[in-house]
């Protein structure tokens, strides 16, 4: 019989109404409850990360190992390993997620050489097959991680040496094997240290057209193996670099345009990665939507009284709400989801801490559905928008919207209809109204 890891803890059930003391059930998120003719759970698509919630040990740059789990107790790594995926599973189950995403060498450790890591990566991705077909959890999304190996520390795509890129190319290309393997819905690229610390000793040119050729190979070999997942870049503006070329969505949307990659990319949008780029919380779900490249959220939160990558769990009504009706807006994620890049702070050292971080998220997550879609559904904010805009529906609007007009016919529209009328912008109406949703 297999270990359980969570022993006492349930499947976790919707419990409408049981009460703020209750922690260990959903008491917003209903999975097969439809609104807006979808499930819930379609809608929201979760997902658990694999290097937070399962290898992360609270180690912090002034403290030690706090979190002691008991998968990652074995006699090799490959034996912590296993343990650490049948753990996985056991929550995820647990939960009721039907998505996992990971890097690869979180799944599975690095070996000596590329081969071992391949065949360390081969064996305990057979395991993740077996467990993925006997519990229906599938993967949301695989990543290389390209960055946190001595080898990286100069960047991977963007490394002035050439060997460095080509390991990394290397990795990739394993890597999207294993995506394929595993029937992984989306491939993230994250550039961890694609950027830079100095600029005296960087040739910024040469290392975004390494960075957009590595991509190009990527997307050649994933049409050559017959891989169906969409591609997705991560932004976030430093950390640990000082300055990382994909700034943040609209950085990254202006890369892939002028390299003519934006037909095989999307965006996983990272709220603490936005509020980091000193933007607010929903920025650049929002940035990326309206060009038609969200892709996939990363969905946690940072302190920005801290200012650094807290990685914190989504628990924020507000957020989970305006993040919800840009989704809904756009028509859902598919095939990309709502991924929890979030971790227990170091100080929460239960193991059923995992559970209530996730349970709670899901149901801040589940409440801001149920908000977007009263104010979808009610239409009050949207008839205010289309309202202010309204001059644009016809006459010289119209013209300007359809690029039929020219500076002189603006002159003349002038000239007949004199000085524009003061219009207020009414942002209190509009928070006044939008908190009426909360
Ligand atoms: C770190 C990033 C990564 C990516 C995946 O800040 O969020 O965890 O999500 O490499």
């Amino acid at each position: 019989m297999e270990t359980e890891f969570f022993a006492g803890i349930p499947k976790i059930p919707y419990v409408p109404n049981a009460g703020a003391r209750n922690v260990l059930c959903f008491q917003h998120y209903n999975a097969e409850e439809v609104l807006l003719g979808r499930s819930m759970e379609d809608w929201l698509r979760f997902s658990v990360c694999y290097w937070h919630s399962f290898c992360g040990t609270g180690a912090d740059p002034f403290g030690f190992q706090t979190l002691h789990r008991p998968w990652n107790e074995g006699a090799t790594p490959m034996e912590c390993a296993k343990k650490r995926l049948h753990a996985a599973f056991e929550f995820f189950t647990k939960l009721g997620v039907k998505y996992y995403t990971f890097h690869d060498r979180d799944m599975s450790p690095e070996g000596r050489t590329l081969e071992e890591s391949n065949s360390n990566l081969d064996e305990m991705t057979d395991l993740a097959l077996q467990l993925q077909n006997r519990t229906g959890v599938k993967v949301l999304w695989v990543t290389c991680n390209l960055f946190a190996h001595s080898r990286y520390m100069n960047g991977a795509a963007t490394n002035p040496d050439c060997h460095v890129l080509a390991y990394a190319g290397a990795q990739v290309k394993k890597g999207l094997d294993v995506a394929k393997k595993l029937g992984a819905e989306n491939f993230v690229f994250w550039g961890g240290r694609e950027g830079f610390y100095s600029i005296h000793n960087t040739d910024v040119g040469a290392e975004l057209k390494h960075m957009a050729n590595f991509f190009k190979m990527a997307v050649k070999y994933k049409e050559k193996i017959g891989l169906k997942c969409q591609f997705l870049i991560e932004p976030k503006p430093k950390e640990p670099c000082k300055h990382q070329y994909d700034y943040d969505a609209m950085s990254v949307i202006g890369f892939l345009k002028h390299y003519e990659l934006d037909s095989h990319f999307k965006l996983n949008i990272e709220p603490n990665h936005t509020t980091l780029a000193g933007h607010s919380y929903e920025h650049d779900v929002i940035m990326a939507s309206v060009f038609g490249m969200l892709g996939s959220v990363d969905s946690n939160t940072g302190s920005p009284d801290l200012g650094w990558d807290t990685d914190q769990f989504p628990m924020d009504i507000r957020n989970t709400t305006m993040i919800m009706k840009t989704v809904i807006e756009q028509g859902g994620l598919q095939p990309g989801g709502l991924n929890f890049d979030a971790k227990v702070r170091r100080e929460s050292t239960d193991l059923e801490d995992l559970f209530i971080a996730h349970v709670g998220a899901m149901d801040a997550f589940a409440r801001g559905l149920r908000n977007a879609v009263r104010i979808i559904e009610e239409g009050v904010i949207t008839s205010m928008v289309k309202e202010r805009y309204m001059s644009f529906s016809h006459g010289i609007g119209q013209k300007v919207v359809d690029g039929s007009t020219s500076l002189e016919e603006l002159e003349d529209f002038v000239k007949q209809n004199g000085e524009p009328k003061v219009t207020s912008g009414k942002q209190e109406k509009y928070e006044t109204v939008f908190n009426h949703y909360l």
